[in-house]
C-alpha cells in the first residue's frame, strides 16, 4: 500500500546515502527501519561491505541476525557513523516523538553515540506541530515502582493525562527491554507555548523517570516517503 511504500523508500534511499563501508552502523526500531534493513543486507551483499550492526532493541537485534549482519554492541563500538532509526512524528523543527514501538531509552543512547542520526519516516510523521496527526502522547519510560507518583507529577506540573501503556499480548503493562514501563503522555494544547526542550528538561529530572520519547537537536537528516513516490529529505 501506499504509506508502506513511502516507508520503504524513505528507508532505501536514507541507506544508500548514509552508509559507508568499514563502518559501524546504529539501527534502530520499528516498522520502517525493517525496509532500511533489507536494503543494507541486500547493499552487504552486492557490494561485498564491512558493516557492524549496533541494535536499538531485542526487535532490532533480531533483525540484524535474521539478515545474517554483523552485531556489534556500543562496549565494542561506541563510536557510530551513522545511526538510521524511524519516528512517530516529526515537527518542522526536526524534533520527534520516539517511543511509539516502546524502545525509546536505547534508541536515544544509541542516537548519542553518532553525529549522523538519519531518521526514515512515511509522509504521515511530518507535522507542523508535535501531536498534530500523533496522538497517543509521548512516551515516558518510568521505572515500575514509580509510575503512579510521576504520572501524578506529570499530571499536576504539565497538565494533560499520562497513561500507562497496557500491554495487548500479555496482562498488565508493556514492560520494556529494559524491563521499565511506559507513559504516554498526551499533553494539553498549552504545552505548544513552551519550547520542548525546557520541558524535557523538567521531565527528565522526575524522580523515576528513565527517558522521554522528546528527541531534541538530535536527528541530522530527515527522509519522507511521499505518497507520489517521491523522497524528500530535510536537515
Ligand atoms: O519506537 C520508536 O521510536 C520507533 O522508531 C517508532 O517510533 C517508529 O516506528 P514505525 O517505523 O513502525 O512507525
Amino acid at each position: 500500500n501506499l504509506v508502506e511504500e513511502a516507508k520503504r523508500i524513505a528507508a532505501y534511499q536514507a541507506v544508500d546515502d548514509n552508509v559507508l563501508n568499514n563502518t559501524a552502523v546504529g539501527i534502530g526500531s520499528g516498522s520502517t527501519v525493517v525496509y532500511a534493513v533489507d536494503r543494507l543486507a541486500e547493499r552487504i551483499k552486492a557490494e561485498k561491505l564491512k558493516i557492524v550492526c549496533v541494535p536499538t532493541s531485542f526487535q532490532a537485534r533480531q533483525l540484524i541476525l535474521k539478515n545474517n549482519m554483523v552485531l556489534g554492541d556500543l562496549e565494542t563500538h561506541p563510536d557510530l557513523s551513522c545511526v538510521i532509526d524511524g519516528a512517530d512524528e516529526v515537527d518542522e523543527n526536526l524534533v520527534l516523538i520516539k517511543g511509539g514501538g516502546g524502545c525509546l531509552t536505547q534508541e536515544k543512547i544509541v542516537a548519542s553515540c553518532t553525529p549522523k542520526l538519519v531518521i526514515i519516516a512515511d509522509h504521515t510523521k511530518q507535522s507542523k506541530n508535535l501531536g498534530d496527526r500523533y496522538k497517543k502522547g509521548i512516551p515516558i519510560e518510568v521505572i515500575p515502582l514509580a509510575y503512579v507518583p510521576v504520572q501524578k507529577k506529570i499530571e499536576t506540573i504539565f497538565g494533560g493525562q499520562a497513561p500507562v501503556r497496557m500491554a495487548k499480548s500479555k496482562a498488565g503493562p508493556v514492560v520494556t527491554d529494559n524491563g521499565n514501563f511506559i507513559l504516554d503522555w498526551q499533553f494539553p494544547p498549552e504545552t505548544l507555548n513552551n519550547s520542548w526542550e525546557s520541558i524535557n528538561n523538567k521531565l527528565i529530572l522526575i524522580p523515576g523517570v528513565v527517558e522521554t520519547g522528546l528527541f531534541i537537536n538530535m536527528a541530522s537528516r530527515v527522509y519522507f516517503g511521499l505518497q507520489d513516490g517521491s523522497v524528500i529529505s530535510k536537515v
